[in-house]
């Protein structure tokens, strides 16, 4: 015979009112002590917002593939492009960082790098929810990226307009 149980009822929708209004930010620091992101590898659940906090004196956020690491991410048929926060200076000492915001929506690995020049290559490169076994470890993503030798990395792949839009996304941490 079926037995309703009021208690864990109540709980079972408490828990799954709590779970789904508990989206998490999660902070990566963008330089500040040298050419890395902190840290460089993030785990993120689909709703949960990821802010960028830039340090002196210039960096961007670039979206690339695990397979090509330095360069912008961009769709062969449809030329719709990654992310991109176009580059970000910041003055040495400023008394506020500026921060970008991604919001996560969906669950597969998300690769990104600084595109300012020699960055990439020097390791600059981070990843959110990247496998943490197998072929494609954000391990293997940056010796990927600091064994390349193309300039993808140059400053046409954050094109002025982008850095201009960029503007719209910008906001001051207090
Ligand atoms: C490119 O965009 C199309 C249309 O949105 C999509 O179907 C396709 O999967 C995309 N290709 C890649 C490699 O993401
Ligand atoms: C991982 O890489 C190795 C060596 O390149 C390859 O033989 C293997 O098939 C790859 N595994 C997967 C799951 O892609
Ligand atoms: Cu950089």
């Amino acid at each position: 015979m079926l037995s309703f149980h009021p208690f864990s009822f109540t709980l079972s929708l408490l828990c799954s009112f709590v779970t789904s209004s508990l989206a998490a930010n999660h902070q990566i620091v963008v330089g500040g002590t040298g050419l890395v992101f902190t840290p460089e590898e993030t785990t993120a659940a689909v709703g949960d917002t990821v802010e960028f906090i830039f340090q002196p004196p210039q960096h961007t956020v670039t979206q690339s593939s695990f397979a090509d690491p330095c360069t912008l991410l961009k769709n062969a048929t449809t030329g719709a492009e990654g992310f991109n926060s176009g580059p970000v200076p910041v003055q040495a000492g400023a008394a506020t960082a500026p921060a970008w915001t991604l919001e996560i929506t969906e669950s597969t690995p998300i690769w990104f790098f600084c595109a300012t020049p020699t960055h990439c290559q020097s390791g600059m490169v981070g990843s959110i929810n990247a496998a943490k076994t197998g072929n494609k470890t954000f391990a293997a993503f940056k010796s990927l990226a600091m064994g390349t030798t193309s300039s993808n990395g140059s400053p046409s792949v954050v094109s002025s307009d982008r850095s201009r839009s960029y503007g719209s996304h910008l906001e001051r941490l207090c």
